[in-house]
């Protein structure tokens, strides 16, 4: 078997581990994975990857890009017959995925950030025309309301250490500061660790910071990032799992979706 794999852009880190994670699963099963990449977060260019992926005769595709619940069945649709399993809808959607909880995930970082006494937190979002920044956001606001708060703040960056950068320049030098901030990714975090470093502001006894993803080098960042950590091995794991079994067994019903859990990683960049 071929599998494909239309991923979203693998400049990225996570979108990046993710495609490693599956590559090593699919070689390690005896398989060969295409990848296709989307240049652009619309229907329009994923319809175009998917179909590069069918050219290239794959037996079942994998799509690692986000994709609102309308969208990600067009692309359903445009896939035919071929087994197709979802790396970043909705889990609410009927859609065959496996996909990390996004309100976990935002819970988690919202009960820390409140367990240790902070009130006064901004939030950093990911690009809102991505579903699972929309959702990291949902989750962040109504777990914040849960405790009667609101945002200090809301900026939506674009998941580039670069926007985290700006953003968090422009945040903190402002006469009001947060005492914390829940970010969407860590690679907008390590932006937001420059901006602080520069603005003389120390992390985490002036400004606690909070990542998502736990990517490779999220440990290693000065300080060591304190972050939600998504297993990306695991999902590549289980993503190759389960599409290689509805490869061996055509006529078994589809698998299950999974929703995996995620974790706070505790490091030095809270207190
Ligand atoms: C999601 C990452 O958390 C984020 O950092 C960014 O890389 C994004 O992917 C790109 O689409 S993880 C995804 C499986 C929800």
């Amino acid at each position: 078997f071929t599998l494909g794999l239309a991923s979203t852009n693998l400049a990225l880190n996570a979108p990046s581990q993710g495609a490693s994670a599956i590559k090593t699963r699919a070689s390690q099963l005896g398989y060969h994975v295409v990848i296709s990449m989307v240049e652009d977060l619309d229907l329009q260019s994923c319809r175009a990857a998917v179909n590069e992926l069918i050219a290239q005769r794959v037996d079942g595709i994998l799509v690692n890009v986000p994709l609102e619940t309308d969208s990600a069945l067009a692309v359903k649709q445009s896939c035919g017959n071929l087994p197709v399993l979802f790396l970043d809808v909705d889990p609410n959607a009927s859609l065959l995925s496996i996909l990390f909880d996004p309100n976990e995930g935002a819970r988690q970082g919202v009960e820390h950030l409140i367990g240790l006494g902070h009130r006064q937190i901004a939030l950093l979002t990911g690009p809102l025309e991505s579903v699972s920044a929309r959702l990291r956001y949902e989750g962040w606001l109504c777990g914040l309301a849960s405790h009667g708060l609101e945002p200090f703040a809301v900026l939506h960056g674009d998941w580039s250490s670069a926007s985290g950068y700006q953003l968090a320049m422009s945040l903190l030098n402002q006469p009001q500061r947060p005492t914390a901030i829940l970010v969407a990714n860590d690679q907008m975090a390590l932006g937001v660790l420059r901006a602080a470093h520069q603005s003389a502001i120390s992390v985490p006894e002036q400004l606690s910071v909070v990542g998502y993803d736990d990517t490779e080098d999220s440990a290693y960042f000065q300080p060591p990032l304190t972050t939600i950590a998504q297993d990306f091995r695991l999902s590549g794991r289980e993503s190759v799992n389960r599409m290689v079994q509805m490869l061996r067994n055509p006529q078994q019903a589809t698998p299950d979706s999974l929703l995996l859990n995620t974790t706070l990683m505790l490091r030095d960049t809270t207190s």
